[in-house]
């Protein structure tokens, strides 16, 4: 671990003038001291948080946090095993053992803490279990199967879920969606071409392509007719929606797939298969993955052995062992896969919470964080070129392997992380910090907003497909990530550049009649609004704006009594859950961070909060969340990161002990 935790003030470096003459507008609150016990109250809970943190990084300068999301992801793993034949009883046993915990009373699995029983991950679960050995007759598994028959049964469940019980003869390929290889051929200007969907899409239908054309049926090692609501008809006809809507119309654009599956003419469909399979190589990672992401990983080494690439094959081998990597073992011996892994984004909010938090910007451990982040920078053209071509490439990815999708929200915290460190070398700081904002601001859509990967992804056809019932499967502008942006080039000066402005009155325009901003990658209205806010300050909006005004009043209205915020999940479903539910501590942070940067540091509201944090905060300085806060798609899939709970709340007292980040250039040697 990294050298001595030193957050006192005493060692604080004195802050740096904000006004550099390239900025504008923006200012540090240097205010008169809070109530003195609270002060006291915060600066201890951020000293001790400060030392939690700093405890766990990485030698290497990385953060850390498990990625949690659901069971389906631990089915899937075996599922895969099963078909590649490599399943071994030690994985099997331990990724049940994990399965088994993760149910529910009711015999159900949810997708995220305290949710509804979800159907398809609960068949995932089941079949999982049952490849494990557990037997239909026990109490667990005939529960689980009565409310999956209750529920409809297989035929009811998503896409994927059938997907893969077709592999095993479960479920019948012709009684599935149709998206045929030959996609990878339409030009990119054509509706449907595959850079019409997200990246994360992308990257799983490319090899689904495959595997659905292939239509492979492996042996099933037992039947699974207790999961049909009718053994007798498994496969039920779906009814046909009207010819004049549009899902109609894509139903009937799906039977003629099906036609089309029967008499694509066979020279053509090899030459999609080939072309599928140099895109998928193309896109493995260094380390063997595909996008630093699970899906995809599992889906192309299916397509990739049902093209002939056995088990030995470089491309398999290093594919099979990156599989490993999304496992993070338990204390009791169960095993549990990641989606993804976060380094690069727990790294940057790290640095900044620590430095929000009073620790120098010379701290050992932040040059260190700073160096790897360095390291870490994506100087080479990845799919984000299709759309733009002709811009410089340098930003930052998500993840440890992923140098074909850098993403906006990752590049704009990790500049803005950069900037709070002070560098031996400014010059390479500089370097990197003004690739990374030049290649930001160039994949700013033609709405004058950011998504996370991609511009202009907003094709309105993907989402229609019957193949694509699951998720977001395109990548259109979101508020969140737009005002990281608009935060990171107000920091770099740019406040008043033309790219901001727009920024800023696309932000402007996004904001809900309530006050409040929908949270695309985070739970829900809470996490936009505290980024949203933030960001506006940072560009030069004073707090007496209408809409920091709006949005500091939503924020007070949906304070639970405790003193804390939170949001649940049905918010994403549901009307009378947005603004509510259990306090976290991450919320209460992203709410804190809202009113503090909204002025509203001497009020009632941002007291109760920083009392919410002080007193939930256990003897080691961390914070307890069971509740989900991260999105990745809204309501189908949730994620829980493990560091949301440490770094934004620190980051929220240390705003509230030392105001807001000072608008400075650091990295430049200050
Ligand atoms: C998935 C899937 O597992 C998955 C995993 C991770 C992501 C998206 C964006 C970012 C970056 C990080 C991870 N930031 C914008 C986030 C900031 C908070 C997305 C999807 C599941 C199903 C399918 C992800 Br289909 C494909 C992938």
């Amino acid at each position: 671990m990294t050298a001595t935790t030193d957050g006192s003030t005493g060692a604080l470096e004195p802050r740096a003038p904000s006004a550099t003459g390239t900025t504008t507008g923006t200012t540090t609150t240097t205010s008169t001291p809070a109530p003195s016990d609270l002060a006291d109250v915060a600066a201890r809970a951020a000293q001790r948080s400060i030392e939690h943190l700093l405890a766990r990084q990485d030698d290497e300068g990385w953060w850390k946090g498990d990625l949690e999301t659901n069971v389906t992801m631990d089915a899937e793993d075996l599922l895969l095993r099963e078909f590649l034949d490599v399943r071994d009883e030690e994985t099997t046993r331990a990724a049940a053992l994990h399965i088994r915990g993760e149910q529910r009373d009711d015999g159900t699995w949810a997708t995220f803490y305290g949710g509804p029983g979800e159907l398809s991950a609960t068949i995932e679960a089941y079949v999982a279990l049952r490849l494990a050995g557990d037997r239909p007759d026990e109490p667990h598994m005939a529960r689980a199967a009565a409310w999956i028959r209750e529920r409809g049964g297989i035929a009811s469940a998503r896409v994927f879920t059938r997907i893969w019980l077709a592999l095993f003869g479960w479920w019948k390929w012709d009684d599935l969606p149709e998206l045929p290889p030959e996609m990878i051929f339409l030009p990119r200007w054509f509706p449907l071409n595959i850079y019409d969907f997200g990246c994360w899409a992308r990257q799983t239908i490319v090899p689904l392509t495959v595997v659905s054309a292939k239509r492979p049926v492996r042996p099933a090692p037992f039947a699974l007719d207790e999961l049909h609501t009718d053994p007798r008809i498994p496969n039920p006809p779906r009814p046909l929606a009207p010819a004049g809507t549009w899902e109609g119309a894509f139903q009937r654009l799906d039977k003629a797939l099906h036609l089309y599956h029967r008499f694509a003419p066979r020279p053509l469909r090899r030459a999609a298969m080939n072309s599928a399979a140099r895109w998928i190589i193309e896109r493995q990672e260094n380390d063997g993955c595909w996008g630093g992401i699970q899906p995809p990983a599992v889906y192309s080494l299916i397509a990739l052995h049902l093209l002939g690439y056995d088990l030995e094959h470089p491309v398999m081998r290093a594919g099979l062992e990156s599989l490993d990597r999304f496992a993070v073992r338990r204390g009791d011996g169960a095993r549990m896969i990641e989606a993804c892994q976060s380094p690069v984004w727990d790294t940057c909010l790290a640095v900044i919470a620590l430095a929000d938090a009073g620790v120098r910007p010379d701290h050992p451990a932040l040059v260190k964080a700073a160096d790897w982040m360095l390291g870490e920078e994506i100087v080479r053209p990845g799919d984000w070129a299709v759309r733009r071509p002709g811009l410089t490439p340098g930003g930052w990815a998500f993840e440890f392997h992923n140098d074909n999708y850098p993403d906006i929200d990752d590049t704009a915290e990790v500049i803005l992380a950069l900037r709070r460190v002070r560098h031996p070398h400014p010059e390479q700081v500089e370097a990197a910090v003004r690739r990374g904002a030049n290649w930001t601001a160039g994949m700013q859509s033609r709405d004058g907003a950011w998504g996370a990967f991609d511009a202009d992804n907003t094709s309105p056809f993907p989402n229609r497909l019957p193949f694509c019932d699951f998720g977001e499967v395109i990548d259109p502008p979101s508020a969140d990530v737009t005002a990281h942006v608009v935060e990171m080039l107000a920091h770099e000066g740019k406040a008043r550049h033309p790219r901001t402005r727009r920024g800023i009155a696309w932000l402007l325009a996004e904001q809900e009649a309530c006050g409040a901003w929908f949270g695309r990658w985070g739970v829900n209205y809470v996490y936009g609004t505290g980024s949203v806010v933030p960001a506006l300050t940072a560009a030069g909006l004073p707090t007496t704006h209408p809409a920091v005004r709006r949005a500091v009043a939503w924020l007070e209205s949906v304070q639970n009594a405790d003193g804390g915020w939170g949001e649940d999940l049905r918010s994403y479903r549901e009307q009378e859950w947005i603004g509510h539910g259990a306090s976290t501590a991450s919320q209460t942070a992203w709410a804190l961070l809202a009113l503090l940067a909204g002025g509203e540091r001497e009020s009632k509201a941002v007291e109760r909060g920083v009392r919410w944090l002080a007193e939930t905060q256990r003897e080691d300085g961390s914070w307890d969340e069971p509740f989900f806060t991260g999105t990745g798609f809204p309501w189908d899939f949730s994620i829980n990161y493990h560091l949301y709970r440490q770094v934004f709340p620190l980051t929220a007292l240390g705003r509230y002990l030392h105001g807001e980040p000072v608008v400075g250039r650091l990295g430049k040697g200050a």
